[in-house]
Parts: structure tokens; C-alpha cells; sequence
């Protein structure tokens, strides 16, 4: 019976989802940057929010007209779930709905401008409405999707309705996957395989912007290649790529500039080609912070920018795209070492999740900037978006600062067998599309990685696996990054590894086993990091390692739980890294990074271990409070920016 209900609710789901959806991969979807061809105007306000308990509301078409009955003041961006006293909003399993009016300015309708409606994101199935008529669907929590809704605004001085529908589900073929089984009317119950809550609503900003009706619709640009003499730049060759869109593309013709920090054009390329290099001498490179040779985590990474200039037939300009972070830098791997610009770079900082109290979710610029202050007092120097891609201004600030990013898609939890089916895995093609669609200009990405911990001890992973890289090595072609995925299987039992580039490994040795015994971390994960090398010969990152630590609980001898069992364990670990670092022993390390989990305590779903329902490996309170452990890790970043600055010329200038 109950899985017939499931079944139910399931094709219901689907059903409703048929028709257009902006999950296909056209459109360059560029970040909305304000120029004097484009405007950006924010949605984000106070909106009027329907719970539909029943999951009746795609049925009644509600739609239609206004939301009535029971609506209350919705934030937006925020998740919903953490805003009121309402228990069954906290744990809603379905359609949640939103609704906001709004007018278009006479100038923006005068004009033959596109007026696009976009949602960085909004967890997890969307469905979106212009004055009733279904303008967009969209799939998948964590990455934007918009559509021109000129077409749908009938007439003017009358204010928009704009109706929002999202379905936080999780089924078998979703990503992250779950499982919803109907026990009763009042009780859905999700199964997930993942430890964060399922945050819903719409969590990130909305937004109306305008182009011109011919445009620039994407950007693409990569460093190709950069020539050192003596450890210094001397020049580099970009290459980038435009699609322009629109009724008139035949006749237009595009200029691009590389622009200096200080506003000076260095490279031009006048050639009108959609395709072209940009030759730049004496280059100021894109540099990671807190490593030999580049600067401190508290100064900027050096950006250009790439102006694109779309005339129509040479003049008059119609259109203009300025892309903020370009980044001149390269990133190669060896069997052993991750290099940025030639030089040996070690990951070291803290994993997190994108969480806070009251918004869950929810995008934020005092949480953003609050991450970054953090993130420099402890001298890291990158994070892995775990588990999922994170929002815009993330990457943003990683590349004004230096801060690398390991950018992962939400295949989290991809634990059972047949979740590996056909139709997860054009669904995964679809998500990495997206995420590369966005992401691929960053200068701090310098890694993409498709999974956190799927079964990949299972026959079913191997092919899955060997599909999705071959899949992610042809859709970057020229935004080359190496690509990794991130293990927490035994390395002898592991299918997937073989076809990635870098070794990412979740471990807990001391915590989920041998609990208690700091005195093993020394022989446990020595002989697993080994068996890494030894098994796969490729560089290895620790990307997960850990304690909950409650604050202010003190032993002494340490015991689980206690600060000093969290300073301790993250010494233990220590000491076994650098054994085996590859800046630190340049003749045979091979480790090339240490990700601590987690930055901050987080929520996930009530369980046993889960006191408060909270995870609370973070190194720092989820109100952003330091743990002791917080100490122990800014000595270690510190000494490493220092130290390693200093014994620095291990670079492979060769
Ligand atoms: C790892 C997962 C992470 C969890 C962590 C933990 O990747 O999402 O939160 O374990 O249990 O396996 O704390």
C-alpha cells in the first residue's frame, strides 16, 4: 500500500514536470552583470508563501489566481523551513508555493530588449508561472535557470503575478537521490543517504535583467598556456570562445579586451571570430594565497577583465559583457603533486556547507563575508563546495582573494545499487553541464568533482563512472581542469578511482571506529593513505576528516566529544600528513591537501548521533564561534604560509 502511494506520488510529480524545462543545456546563461546595455533588478523581498500540505495545489491549479487561505510572509532568499514555529513546515515533504507582484519599467517594454527571469537557485523541482501561464520547469537545487518571460507580459501598467512552485522530493533518479514512502496523510517520510538537512524553498536570489535581443549569450575563456623565464611570467596565451544569440547574428561582429586591474586594455582581438587568442606580455598572474611565491589569504588574487564588445557590422556597439575575474593561471597534475602555475599547490582549510541558523540555506552576504573573514584568520587557503555547487558570490570572492575551490556537483548519497540506472546518469551528465556552464570562468576552480562517497566498491559504479569523466573531459574541451571524485571506500574494494585524476578520500579512523583510541590514527591512516598510492599512484587529498565536539566539554584524558578530543585527533592526523606531503618531502610525498570537516556545525535530520539534530564536527560554532580546535588548525595554516613561503623554491620551473 505504501508503495503504491509512492508510486503515485511519484508519477504525479513527473507528470507535472513534462513541458518546457530550462534543464537543457543551451544558452551561455552568463552571470547578470549591470553594464550600459543591461539592466539587473533583485526580486528578493518579503514574499506571500502557501504551504500545500495536501500536495494539491498543481491539481486545483492555484496557479490561477492570487494564493488565499492560510498564506503567511516568506523571505526570499532564505529556505523556508527554520522561519516559523510550524513543525509540519520544518519537515515538509512536497510542494511548497510562492507568489510576488511586480511591474516592468515602460522602458525596459519599450524597447526590444529580452527581460530575463532568473532563480540562482531554488531546492529542488521548480515550477514557475507568469499571470498563470507556466513560463519555466527546472530540475536540481543548486544552480541557476532562467527564461525570457517578454513574451508572457501582456500588457502594460498592470502589475506581474509571478507564481513559484517547488517540490523538494527526492527520488531514486534525483540528485542528491532519496526515497518518499506515504505512512499516512500527515506522515511522508524522505529517505535520504546523506547527512544535511533537506533544505527547501527558494534560497537564492531572484532576479529580472535585461539584453538586447541579439546578445552576447556566453563567454568561454582559458589561460592556454603561460611562458616563465626564471621563475617569472613572461607572457601567456588565452584562448576564448563567444556564441552570440539573437535575430541579428549574421550581421554583428565581435571585439574582445583583456583589461588590467588598473583599467589599461593589455591584449586585444579584433579579428571579429567567435573563436581567438589573446597574447598578454609580462602577465600578472592568478595565485592561490598562503603558498611559496604568492600572497598572504588576506590580499586580492590579481583579476583582469575580458570586455566583449558586439557590434553590429564594426559599429554601433549593441552590446557589451564584462567578465570581472579573469584569472591568468594554469593548473596541471603529476602522479604525485597538483600544480598552479607550475609551482607545487597543498589544499589546507575547512570543508562546509552552505548553513546557518534561521535561513538554513539561504544565501546571505554577512554569512559570505563572515566565511571569508574566517577563512583568513585561519590562513586557509580552499574549500570543496560540499555537496553541491555553491552560490555565485562564493567563487566570486574565492577568486578576488586566492581561495581554490574543488567545485562538486549534488551526486551525494548515490549509496544503493540502482542508483546507478540509466536515468540517474543522464541526469548527472545534465547537472555536471550546468555546473561547468557556469562555473568554468572561475579562476579559483581549479578541480571539478562529480560525487561525495557513492558506492563505488560496486561492480554497477564502474561503467557509471568511466561515462560521467569521459562525459566531463568532452564537455570542458578547452576549460581544463583535472576532475576528481571523492571516495569512502577501502582503496583495495574501490571501481571508480582508476578513471579520475586526483585521489579525494573521506576518512574517520578514530571517530566511526576504534572510538576513542587517538594513540591508532598513527597506523590506521598511514596504511590507508599508503595503500592509496601504492594502489593508484596519483595524488591524494584528504577530503573529509573529523570529530563532533561539543563546546565547552572538557576531559582530560580526551574523550569523545570534547575539545581535547578534537585538538588531539586533528594533531594525530597531522603528524601522519605530513609524512606524507608532497611540499613537504618533494622526492616522494604524494599527499597534496587536507580538507578538515567541517568549518561550521551544521543541521541535518534527527537521529542518535545527531545530537539536536546538528552535526558538530565544525571547528567553529554554527554561529561562527570558535572551537579549541579552531586554534590548533590557525597555527598549522599559519606555519604553512610562512614556513612554506620561505623554504618555497621547491617549484618545478622545469
Ligand atoms: C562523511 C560525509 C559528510 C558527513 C560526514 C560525517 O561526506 O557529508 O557529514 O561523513 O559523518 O562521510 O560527519
Amino acid at each position: 500500500m505504501h508503495l503504491l502511494l509512492t508510486l503515485c506520488v511519484f508519477f504525479v510529480h513527473n507528470r507535472a514536470l513534462r513541458g518546457q524545462t530550462v534543464n537543457e543545456l543551451t544558452g551561455g546563461m552568463l552571470f547578470p552583470y549591470e553594464n550600459e546595455f543591461r539592466q539587473v533588478r533583485s526580486l528578493d523581498s518579503i514574499w506571500t508563501f502557501k504551504l500545500d500540505d495536501n500536495n494539491t495545489g498543481i491539481d486545483e491549479k492555484w496557479y490561477l489566481s492570487e494564493l488565499v487561505n492560510n498564506t503567511i510572509s516568506m523571505p526570499v532568499p532564505s529556505s523556508y523551513n527554520d522561519i516559523t514555529q510550524n513543525i509540519s513546515l520544518k519537515r515538509h515533504v512536497g510542494w511548497a508555493w510562492y507568489e510576488r507582484y511586480f511591474y516592468v519599467h515602460l522602458s525596459w517594454l519599450s524597447s526590444t530588449d529580452r527581460i530575463v527571469l532568473r532563480f540562482q537557485a531554488a531546492h529542488y523541482f521548480t515550477m514557475v508561472w507568469i499571470n498563470g501561464q507556466q513560463v519555466m520547469t527546472h530540475e536540481g537545487g543548486h544552480l541557476p535557470f532562467e527564461c525570457d518571460i517578454r513574451p508572457y507580459i501582456e500588457q502594460e501598467n498592470v502589475p506581474i503575478r509571478l507564481t513559484v512552485a517547488v517540490n523538494n522530493t527526492l527520488t531514486p533518479t534525483t540528485l542528491p537521490p532519496g526515497e518518499l514512502t506515504i505512512i499516512s496523510s500527515t506522515y511522508r517520510l524522505l529517505q535520504t543517504h546523506f547527512d544535511f538537512f533537506n533544505y527547501a524553498g527558494i534560497d537564492r536570489s531572484v532576479l529580472l535583467y535585461t539584453t538586447p535581443e541579439t546578445y552576447i549569450d556566453d563567454v568561454t575563456v582559458v589561460t592556454a598556456s603561460i611562458n616563465f623565464s626564471g621563475g617569472v611570467a613572461t607572457s601567456a596565451i588565452l584562448t576564448y570562445s563567444i556564441v552570440i544569440t539573437g535575430s541579428d547574428t549574421q550581421k554583428t561582429h565581435v571585439k574582445v579586451d583583456l583589461v588590467d586591474a588598473d583599467g589599461r586594455i593589455v591584449a586585444t582581438n579584433n579579428s571579429g571570430s567567435m573563436e581567438g587568442t589573446l597574447y598578454v606580455e609580462n602577465p600578472q598572474l592568478w595565485q592561490p594565497c598562503g603558498m611559496p611565491n604568492t600572497h598572504l589569504c588576506s590580499e586580492h588574487s590579481y583579476l583582469y577583465t575580458l570586455q566583449v564588445s558586439l557590434s553590429e557590422n564594426v559599429s554601433p556597439l549593441i552590446d557589451i559583457y564584462r567578465l570581472p575575474h579573469v584569472g591568468i593561471r594554469t593548473v596541471t597534475v603529476t602522479s604525485s603533486t597538483f600544480l598552479i602555475n607550475n609551482q607545487p599547490f597543498y589544499f589546507h582549510g575547512a570543508n562546509a556547507h552552505e548553513d546557518s541558523d534561521l535561513r538554513g540555506k539561504g544565501y546571505n552576504d554577512v554569512l559570505l563575508v563572515k566565511f571569508l573573514n574566517l577563512y583568513q584568520w585561519l590562513h586557509s587557503n580552499s574549500f570543496r563546495t560540499s555537496h553541491y555547487p555553491y552560490s555565485d558570490q562564493f567563487y566570486q570572492i574565492a577568486n578576488q582573494y586566492g581561495i581554490v575551490i574543488i567545485d562538486e556537483t549534488p551526486a551525494v548519497g548515490l549509496s544503493q545499487k540502482n542508483y546507478f540506472s540509466p536515468t540517474t546518469l543522464a541526469h548527472h551528465k545534465q547537472v555536471i553541464g550546468e555546473m561547468i556552464r557556469r562555473d568554468k570562468n572561475h579562476p579559483s576552480v581549479v578541480m571539478w568533482s562529480l560525487a561525495n562517497e557513492p558506492s563505488s566498491n560496486l561492480p554497477e559504479s564502474d561503467s557509471y563512472f568511466e561515462t560521467l569523466v569521459a562525459y566531463t573531459r568532452s564537455i570542458q574541451r578547452s576549460s581544463i581542469r583535472p576532475i576528481t571524485f571523492v571516495s569512502d571506500q577501502h582503496y583495495s574494494n574501490e571501481k571508480a578511482a582508476q578513471y579520475f585524476d586526483v585521489i579525494c578520500i573521506n576518512k574517520y579512523f578514530s571517530w566511526y571506529s576504534e572510538y576513542g583510541r587517538l594513540d591508532r590514527i598513527s597506523v590506521t591512516l598511514t596504511a590507508e593513505v599508503q595503500g592509496w598510492w601504492d594502489t593508484f599512484k596519483k595524488p591524494v587529498i584528504i577530503s573529509e576528516y573529523g570529530a563532533d565536539t561539543v563546546t565547552g566539554l572538557h576531559a582530560d584524558p580526551p574523550v569523545m566529544f570534547s575539545e581535547e578530543y578534537q585538538q588531539e585527533f586533528l594533531k594525530e592526523y597531522h603528524l601522519v600528513f605530513d609524512m606524507f606531503s608532497s611540499i613537504k618531502n618533494t622526492t616522494s610525498g604524494f599527499l597534496v591537501g587536507e580538507l578538515i570537516w567541517n568549518a561550521f556545525d551544521f543541521e541535518t535530520e534527527q537521529g542518535i548521533t545527531r545530537v539536536g539534530a546538528k552535526n558538530y564536527k565544525g571547528i567553529f560554532t554554527r554561529q561562527r564561534q570558535p572551537k579549541s580546535a579552531a586554534f590548533v588548525l590557525r597555527k598549522r595554516y599559519e606555519n604553512m604560509e610562512n614556513n612554506d613561503s620561505q623554504s618555497s623554491l621547491c617549484t618545478i620551473f622545469k
